[in-house]
């Protein structure tokens, strides 16, 4: 848990930091403002993006092609590179990160089960890095051992199928690993049925993470998708009624557990996306690397807070909104 706090209160209420008489109850939830347009993410975005569906088609070519196989699976193949690149995690508050294609998380990738993943890695960082995906595949293709590490300008392909169906992740696996993963070499990596489409769901990505600005091994800001409070500043908006399906990771390091609540409803929660007989629940815990699909519907309008139970985490940037609207018509 952090030390250091940049407490979020100091940084609101138009600028009056103290806890004088007048302001003593003023403490509005988190940061204020927004941070600047980064051209290589947003928030946003990510939520709701995945094989570089985000890119204009130009640009997706270029990093992303999907070729049919005689078996009905496809061939999906993603160009990543690792770069070092300073990103904006809460207004004004910038972090010297490590980046799969400039981007904290790194870009998701999802596949159907059967699939084939080939992953073009060229290493375009200052230090060693790897690409490991959680999943079935042969050991040569795991990118954890020390000669598997891509020296910087090295490159490195990675080719598996997609197995099994779930909700994974990838990381870097060069050492030291808290590090590495935690200047932001992560990303989603999701895994559908094929007997389960998404069809009129809505889905979101979340990833919980967090970072240690200050380098003691403890983090300073927390989030979900990298921005501190981004969420409360720009509510997530969802639709009255329509299924809602969130790929809910925890990547945060440092902590052992991150958390994910939920006011005024209650989900389905899978863990890794694989159990039989889902729990419900309106709060789930995760470990570091632990993941879980969480499917609800929202029954009424209005904002819906989300945060760690963690107090300490919320009040340091992990909180957000979802509004729920009621559909549009056509008609
Ligand atoms: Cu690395």
């Amino acid at each position: 848990m952090a030390r250091v706090r940049r407490d979020a209160g100091a940084q609101e209420s138009g600028g009056h930091a103290g806890h004088g008489a007048a302001s003593a109850h003023d403490h509005g939830l988190g940061t204020v403002g927004r941070v600047s347009a980064d051209r290589f993410f947003s928030p946003m975005t990510f939520v709701r993006s995945w094989n570089f569906d985000n890119l204009d088609p130009a640009a997706r070519d270029r990093v992303y092609k999907e070729t049919p196989r005689p078996d009905g699976t496809l061939l999906r193949e993603y160009q990543f590179f690792a770069l070092d690149r300073e990103i904006e995690i809460a207004p004004g508050i910038f972090y010297p990160a490590w980046t799969y294609n400039g981007q904290v998380p790194g870009p998701t990738i999802r596949a159907t089960e059967g699939d084939r993943i080939r992953v073009r890695f060229v290493n375009m960082g200052s230090h060693p890095h790897t690409i490991h995906f959680h999943g079935w595949h042969p050991p040569e293709m795991d990118g954890s051992l020390p000669d598997q590490q891509v020296m910087p300008g090295q490159s490195f392909v990675y080719e598996f199928d997609a197995d099994p169906a779930g909700l994974h992740l990838y990381h870097c696996h060069a050492v030291p690993l808290k590090r590495h993963i935690h200047k932001g070499l992560y990303g989603v990596f999701i895994v559908d049925r094929r007997d389960d489409p998404p069809g009129e769901r809505d889905e979101l990505v979340m990833v919980m993470n967090a970072f240690d600005t200050n380098f003691d091994n403890e983090n300073e800001v927390y989030a979900v998708n990298t921005v501190a409070n981004a969420y409360m500043v720009d509510p997530i908006r969802v639709a009255v009624g329509r299924p809602v399906r969130i790929y809910l990771v925890n990547i945060t390091e440092f902590d052992l557990i991150n958390s994910f609540h939920l006011h005024g409803m209650f989900f389905e929660a899978n863990r890794t996306g694989m159990m039989r007989s889902p729990e419900v629940a309106d709060t789930i815990m995760l470990c570091q690397g632990e993941r879980a699909i969480l499917d609800t519907t929202f029954r009424y309008r209005g904002d819906y807070m989300f945060h760690a139970h963690q107090s300490e985490f919320a009040e340091l940037g992990w909180m957000g909104l979802f509004r729920a609207e009621e559909p549009r018509r056509d008609t």
